[in-house]
Order: C-alpha cells, then structure tokens, then sequence
C-alpha cells in the first residue's frame, strides 16, 4: 500500500510532497537513514517531524519491540500465580497441551487445522469475536457525522473510513470461522447482547470535533493494542491484523489532521477540539481493559502468546505517545496528575474511573442501548441483501452444476 501526501501541516516546511510505501516499511526494522532517504531529508530532520511520519515510527518501533517482548514473555511461561488468575504450572498439564506449550514458546504460528486445547480455541472466539463486533459497532459513532461533515473531502475520508472499519470486522469475522465457529453464532450473539464490543463505541459523538478525537486517540489506542497481535502465535488472526493495523495507522492521520486543523482555526475550534479531548481521554485509556491485578484473561492469553502485552503496559504505551502529540496540538490532556518520570522514562498518570468502565460492561454506558438498538435494526432491514446474495449463490452453483453436467455429457 502507498501513501503520498504534502506535508502542508508539518511543523517543518522542508518536507515536501512524501510517499510511503507501508509493505516496504512494514517489513523493516526503523531505520532513520531509510526514512531520510525515502522523505527527502536529512537523518537530524527526521527527529523534528511531526505526526506525518510519527504512526509509522511507531509502528517500526513496536515490532522491534515485540521481538524482545517475544523472548521476555518467555518469563510468563514461568508464571503459575498472577494474583488474580491461576495458569497451570507445566507440570499440570497433560501431554498434549505441554506439546502445545512446547510449540508457543518456540514460535510457531498455529494455524486452522492444528490440535490445539479448546480452552486456546474458545478464548481465540472469544477475543476475535468481540474484535469483530467492536469494528462493527464502531461504525456507529462516526456514521452519525457522514452527512455533516464540513467540506466534500471530509465526507469522503470519513465515509472511507467507516467503510474501512466494516472490512475490518469482515476480515475477522473470516479469520474466527477457521477455529469452527460461524459468522450468522457469532451475529447472534452480538445481537443478543451476549457478546461484548469495545466499550469505547457506547459514548456519544457530540460535535465534528469527536471525528478527530476518535481517529486520533480511539484508532491510536487501538494500534497500540493490535500491532502486537499481528505477532500473535494464532496465523489467522496475526495475518488479519496485518492488513488492518495498514488501514487503521491511517485512520489515526486522519483524526489528528482534523484536530490539527481544528487547532489552527478560530479560538471556537480549537476550544471544540479540547472539549472532544476532554471527553474521549479517560474512555480512550480504559480501551485496553481492567487494570492487570483486574484482568481474568491476561495470564493465560499471554502465556499463549495470544496476547503479548499486558494492559497496563500498553495503555502507558498509549499515553506515553500521546502526551507529546498533544502538546505540539497545544492541547491540555484533563488529568491534572500527569507528569514526565524521568526515571521511569514514561508518564505518571491520575486515577482511572473503573466504576465507569464496568458500568459501560454491564450495559449501562451514555449509548449501549441505543448502539444495540441500532445494530438490531440495521440487521433485520439488511436482511434482503443477505437473502439476496444467498439467491445468487444458489443460482451460480446451480449454473456451475448444469454447465459440468453438460460437458461431461
Ligand atoms: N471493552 O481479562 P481482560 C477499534 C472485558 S477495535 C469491553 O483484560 P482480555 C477499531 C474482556 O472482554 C477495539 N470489554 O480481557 C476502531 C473481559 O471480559 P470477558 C477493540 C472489555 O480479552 C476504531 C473482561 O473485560 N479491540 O477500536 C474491554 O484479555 C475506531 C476482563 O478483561 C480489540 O478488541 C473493553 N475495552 O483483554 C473501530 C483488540 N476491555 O470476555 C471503529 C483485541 C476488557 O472475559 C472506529 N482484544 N474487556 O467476558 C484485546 O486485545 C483484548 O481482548 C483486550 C481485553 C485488551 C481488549
């Protein structure tokens, strides 16, 4: 995938017209060479660039991270006690899910057809599932703005990119079949409430002002979270992710472009763009769940390399790249605690409401009703299309049928 663009907006005008080739890049650990060359500039400059290039700094940064992660998670193979969730010391284990074991913690991507413990299958349904239903009813909050966005090139980003967001659910909806589970299970039980989506898509978008906000932290905290599963140890899933974190590093861009704007407009706009700021922040930092004491699933999910970071670990992650973004917006992050740590290298942050968060879980946020309401209609007046594309599949097999018969007669 290619991206060329004008660095209209960056804070360094030297950077002309760019392209970045993210196949190339993606392959590559970050080089600042590399990019200088491919950016026209020198290895000092790339320092002081701005957001144009900052996702997909980030994006080198972390797999070179992930790959020392990948041999420091070895530590949490050694991990029998959390504090809250119990992993089976390897003794504990039978023969085959020690096998299995053996196979995780050489690297080995387990693919569709492998022998794996159910308990790995059920919590790979479980996560990609909701994964799924998140991109599904994270159309939801933006599709609300489609028809009022301010200008024509605005409408037509925007409605790529809930269109975008549709093909993600689709491509993990596929990758959960192979573990044998069907699409129309999965629908129902999103339907039925029995299956849970990101709470970050039960708050409301109240001004233009949120399209930047959720580009630029929503899909931000979400490329935290899933760069690393493009490592994750089951081959679908990882693959899957490949291609979405592609898309969604440019669904960050273009939220902080409509903030940037917004900052650089009237003293009204930039005070719309602080208020989206304001209301996303703490529910954009509760996306990557419970803190770790709290996690039920972490232990395990990372002992299996589904998951290779913890929550904790990548909502400071999350944190720690924002907080400069922000700053260069000239925008207040609303946490009156945070602070640089200079011995830790990262951000202090204040408190995070979890009362609110499991709240939001139990159905109780500003718009889960209504996003579910939303979703049910969508899909009983969208049952046409499927009935539709049955019709033609039936049709075209019929015609495959009939056209073998006759040349074989
Ligand atoms: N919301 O034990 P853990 C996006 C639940 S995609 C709701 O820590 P785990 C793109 C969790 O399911 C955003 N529930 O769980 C986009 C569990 O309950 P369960 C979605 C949450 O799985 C942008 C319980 O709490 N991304 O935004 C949440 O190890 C813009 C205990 O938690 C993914 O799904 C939450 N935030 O870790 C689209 C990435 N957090 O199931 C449109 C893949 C936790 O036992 C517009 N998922 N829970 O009943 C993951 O990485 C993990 O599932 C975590 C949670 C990290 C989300």
């Amino acid at each position: 995938m290619r991206c060329d663009g004008v660095a209209e907006d960056c804070k360094d005008k030297r950077f002309g017209p760019w392209t970045l080739d993210f196949d190339e890049a993606f392959d590559r650990p970050f080089d600042s060479r590399w990019c200088a060359h491919r950016l026209g500039g020198s290895i000092d400059d790339i320092f002081n660039m701005t957001h144009h290039i900052a996702q997909y700094e980030e994006m080198c940064i972390m797999i070179v991270r992930v790959d020392a992660a990948l041999e420091r998670s070895q530590m949490y193979a050694q991990m029998v006690e959390t504090g809250v969730t119990k992993v089976r010391s390897d003794v504990a284990l039978t023969a085959e899910e020690q096998a299995f074991q053996i196979r995780i913690d050489a690297g080995v991507k387990i693919e569709a057809k492998d022998s794996m413990p159910e308990n790995y299958r059920k919590t790979l349904i479980r996560q990609m599932s909701q994964h799924a239903h998140s991109e599904i009813v994270g159309q939801l909050p933006e599709a609300n703005w489609i028809t009022r966005a301010p200008t024509l090139k605005r409408k037509a980003i925007l409605l790529a990119k809930v269109q975008d967001e549709a093909g993600h659910g689709l491509y993990l909806y596929s990758a959960a079949e192979t573990l044998n589970v069907t699409r129309d299970q999965m629908t129902r039980d999103l339907l039925s409430g029995k299956s849970k989506y990101s709470s970050i898509f039960n708050y409301p978008t109240l001004t233009w002002a949120d399209m930047g906000a959720i580009g630029w932290l929503v899909d931000g905290a979400a490329i935290i979270n899933q760069i690393p599963l493009c490592r994750c140890s089951y081959g679908p899933y990882a693959r899957a992710m490949i291609r979405i974190c592609k898309e969604e590093s440019f669904h960050q861009r273009q939220g902080f472009d409509i903030m940037l704007s917004l900052c650089r407009g009237s003293e009204k706009q930039k005070a719309m763009a602080q208020d989206a700021l304001d209301r996303w922040w703490w529910p954009s930092l509760m996306m990557q769940g419970p803190p770790d004491a709290e996690s039920t699933n972490s232990a395990q999910s990372m002992r299996w390399k589904i998951k290779l970071f913890s929550n904790d670990e990548l909502r400071q992650k999350f944190i720690d790249q924002t907080v400069p973004q922000a700053e260069f917006l000239g925008l207040t992050i609303p946490d009156p605690e945070l602070k640089w740590n200079e011995e830790r290298k990262s951000y202090d942050f204040g408190p995070i409401q979890w009362d609110e968060f499991y709240e939001v879980l139990r159905g109780n946020g500003p718009c889960n009703r209504d996003r579910m309401r939303t979703r049910n209609r969508d899909h009983e007046t969208g049952a046409w299309v499927r009935e539709a594309a049955m019709a033609y599949a039936e049709k075209h097999e019929r015609r495959v049928e009939t056209t073998a018969q006759e040349e074989s007669a």
